[in-house]
């Protein structure tokens, strides 16, 4: 049983706690600034209006219990009510001092619904524009090297939506698209066709269906005079998992919120009759409230505690569990491969541990790989974004130009594990021609249209030393404004030891320029930088590579380090 003072008191704790949850709720879930500063300032708030309540309500040298409140009505004060209804003169003290206490009421309950006025358009921003929703992957089909972005939906069944970008001239092919449960067949899954118009625009746009969560692949398939080529590309659909302990605690919160609405309403309506409201009414609703707080609180505490455990684990930089490493079987079709014909270079990964095939790489500059192809005297050079055709397996094709062995560097990246490098070698027959003269190595030469001049801010180079190599471009006397960024980036630079001991992909510093579904406007010039420390002294072969009006521009280079 509950006398008034209680039951105010437990409304007031009430509507401070469910706000307390409510926001504390939504910073653990978005993390965000604006849910903490909105805590903290409650936080300093909260007690002055608690002790504001406390004082009107305990009352300083009033009698509180003795004090007449239209809501709690027992046997003497019912009569006193009967009295004052006859006699409307007497009745305006006491109910103006209850009304008053309403009004306070009523403000710390609009409280918790001005916090979640604030908080909700904050959080349907945050999952529009969650990270991880649109997925870029950047790989040849065939002859034609396109990036195709998956906009993933947060649940099931719903709309795929694909944007389609050409990284060079696709005119004139048909890109065919559909979908099926990873594993399963494709033979009965709707297709959506998307014509690469002539002249090409630079992104299409298609969608698909997914009829429910779990591991999907989208079969793109292209067909154009250059020829044909297929990709299957992974994707996940999960529901977010919404906790027992979450559920929980928004159910006590939405429990909290609708018995305090009930309760104003009541009491709006006790008032306005002149009526008081049945003692049974007050202490159910009195209890309801007190219940959910306590559940609000139990599972909110909990939720919180949660948050920062993963908060501190996040920060401590605590090594990520990681993944065996993966094994790379490289087969080549014809399997004596001659310069100057077409090669198939199959890739077939497979887990260091179960030995299955490896199902989990992660978008990495958006590709699920990077494949380099280097010839040893390092006049071959192919930087390749092999399309996946099943679980594990990845191919494609190239025409080797000269007769020698070749070292294919497979760049991946397994979930939850680092970037892994694997060099297999291969080897092509032919008849060998004369050594080609390498390419110079800083100063100035042409590259198409281009004047790329590079220099070091270090010279000689020396090993350990740290250096950072200059690319600037010119084009017709004027400096080059309009470099466009390529797999997230300024440029790239491969960096390779004559005797291929040393491989290196390096970025440029310029800043990155995440890929997405819409045109990327970011652009770079006249300078691009590279950061790199030479393990060993000797000969390094390095390529530096850039984008320019959807072409990639590649610059060889030939540099000594001294010791
Ligand atoms: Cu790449």
């Amino acid at each position: 049983m509950h006398t008034d003072a209680e039951t105010t008191f437990v409304r007031v704790y009430g509507a401070r706690t469910a706000l307390l949850g409510v926001v504390g709720f939504t910073f653990v879930t978005l993390g965000m600034i604006r849910s903490f500063a909105l805590l903290f300032t409650l936080a300093t708030v909260l007690p002055l209006l608690d002790a504001v309540a406390s004082v009107s309500r305990i009352g300083l040298g009033h009698k509180l219990v003795a004090r007449r409140h239209h809501a709690r009505p027992h046997g003497r004060q019912r009569r006193a009510l009967a009295a004052d209804r006859a006699n409307p003169a007497s009745r305006s003290q006491p109910w103006r001092g209850s009304s008053n206490d309403n009004r306070l009421f009523r403000t710390l309950l609009l409280l918790p619904l001005i916090g979640l006025a604030l908080i909700l358009p904050a959080s349907a921003a945050a999952h529009g524009s969650a990270p991880g929703s649109a997925q870029t992957f950047t790989q040849a089909i065939g002859p034609y090297e396109l990036a195709i972005t998956i906009q993933i939906p947060q649940r099931a069944p719903a709309p795929l939506l694909l944007a389609i970008a050409p990284q060079d001239d696709m005119r004139d092919t048909t890109i065919s698209l559909r979908l099926a449960p990873r594993g399963q067949s494709f033979a009965n899954a709707p297709a959506v066709q998307v014509r690469a118009t002539n002249p090409p625009q630079p992104l299409y746009n298609a969608q698909l269906q997914v009829d429910g969560t779990g591991d999907w692949d989208l079969e793109a398939r292209v067909e154009g005079a250059k020829g044909q080529g297929v990709a299957r590309l992974p994707f996940s659909v999960v529901n977010p998992p919404l906790s027992v302990a979450t559920v929980a605690l928004l159910i006590a919160i939405g429990g909290l919120i609708v018995t305090m609405i009930v309760s104003i309403g009541l009491e709006g309506l006790a008032q306005r009759r002149k009526q008081p409201m049945p003692g049974w009414v007050n202490r159910l609703l009195g209890d309801v409230l007190f219940a959910c707080v306590i559940v609000a609180v139990i599972f909110g505490v909990q939720q919180f505690l949660d948050s920062l455990r993963a908060t501190q684990a996040a920060a401590s930089g605590t090594p990520i569990s990681g993944r065996p490493h993966v094994n790379v079987v490289l087969g080549t079709a014809p399997r004596v491969p001659l310069a100057g014909q077409p090669l198939t270079l199959t890739l077939d990964l497979s887990d260091g541990s179960t030995g299955l095939p490896v199902e989990d790489l992660s978008l990495h500059h958006e590709a699920l790989m990077h494949l380099v192809v280097i010839s040893s005297d390092g006049g071959f050079f192919a930087h390749l974004h092999p399309p996946r055709l099943a679980p594990g397996r990845f191919a494609i094709a190239l025409t080797p130009d000269r007769p020698g062995r070749y070292t294919a560097y497979v760049e991946i990246e397994r979930q939850d594990s680092g970037l892994q490098a694997i060099a297999r070698d291969f080897q092509v027959g032919g008849t060998p021609a004369a050594d080609p003269a390498p390419p110079p190595g800083f100063g100035s030469r042409e590259i198409g249209d281009l004047r790329v001049s590079v220099s070091s801010s270090l010279t000689p180079l020396r090993a350990g030393r740290q250096a950072t190599l200059t690319f600037s471009f010119n084009a017709g006397g004027a400096p080059v404004m309009d470099l466009q960024p390529w797999l997230e980036m300024a440029g790239h630079l491969i960096t390779r030891s004559a005797d291929g001991a040393v491989y290196g992909h390096i970025h440029a510093t310029e800043r990155m320029a995440p890929g997405g579904p819409g045109p990327v406007t970011v652009r770079y010039g006249p300078d691009i930088r590279f950061v790199d420390t030479f393990p060993q002294p000797g000969r390094y072969q390095l390529w530096a590579q850039f984008r320019r009006a959807g072409k990639i521009v590649t610059v060889p280079l030939t540099l000594e380090v001294e010791k």
